[in-house]
């Protein structure tokens, strides 16, 4: 008595003609013995070439030229400053390359940026002197204070800047600190400020 398995043609005609395809091309072959082993051994090559075709893109992605990156923005109290790279923190522009970090990743303190002071600067973070050998930090123009050392930076119509704001008082200083005004807080302070007295005799905090 010879028992016919209903599947077993049918399984074995399936499977010779799928693992005969199979060896022809690829991903169709599933050999009863085999286990799958040619649709396994297909699917692990796709596999391998479409991550090798992402890595490919990534590295080409990252060889290629970048452009220049715009780091202009302006800081709290309408300072000039440097964008960094999440695009939303503004670092004032003398906090760039003062050896502390203030971008998340430390890009304000880079060896691309610092490394040549004040030429590996972005143009928009530098003021120049009228001494063509001192520059301040773009925000250090117009705050009142004599960063260049000649008050360049402070009354010169390079820096041109506005006149003395209310919490100012508009005199001839005698301390080098200070260039065409001073803080209203050392007004009547009992220390000499400016060249006339106005300081402690006319100006009222
Ligand atoms: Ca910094
Ligand atoms: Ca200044």
């Amino acid at each position: 008595m010879n028992k016919t398995h209903p599947q077993r043609n049918g399984g074995v005609a399936t499977f010779g003609s799928m693992e005969s395809s199979g060896k022809r091309g690829c991903c169709h072959g599933c050999g009863a013995r085999g286990g799958c082993t040619w649709r396994l051994l297909c699917l692990s090559a796709l596999a391998l070439l479409v991550l090798a075709a992402a890595l490919a893109s990534g590295l080409a992605l990252a060889l290629l030229p970048r452009a220049p990156v715009n780091r202009f923005c302006t800081a709290p109290n309408n300072k000039t400053g440097f964008l960094c790279d999440d695009r939303v923190t503004c670092v004032p522009a003398s906090w760039v390359c003062d050896r502390v970090s203030n971008c998340r990743n430390g890009e304000d303190e880079q060896e691309q940026l610092c490394g040549d002071l004040p030429h590996s600067l972005p143009g928009h973070l530098v003021f120049h002197c009228s001494n063509p050998r001192s520059w301040v930090y773009a925000d250090q123009k117009c705050d009142g204070m004599n960063d260049c050392g000649d008050c360049s930076d402070e009354t010169w119509s390079l820096a041109a800047c506005p006149p003395c704001g209310q919490d100012w008082w508009s005199c001839s200083p005698v301390h080098f600190e200070f260039c065409s005004c001073i803080p209203r807080r050392l007004c009547q302070d009992g220390i000499q400020h400016c060249l006339g007295w106005s300081d402690e005799l006319a100006c009222t905090a």
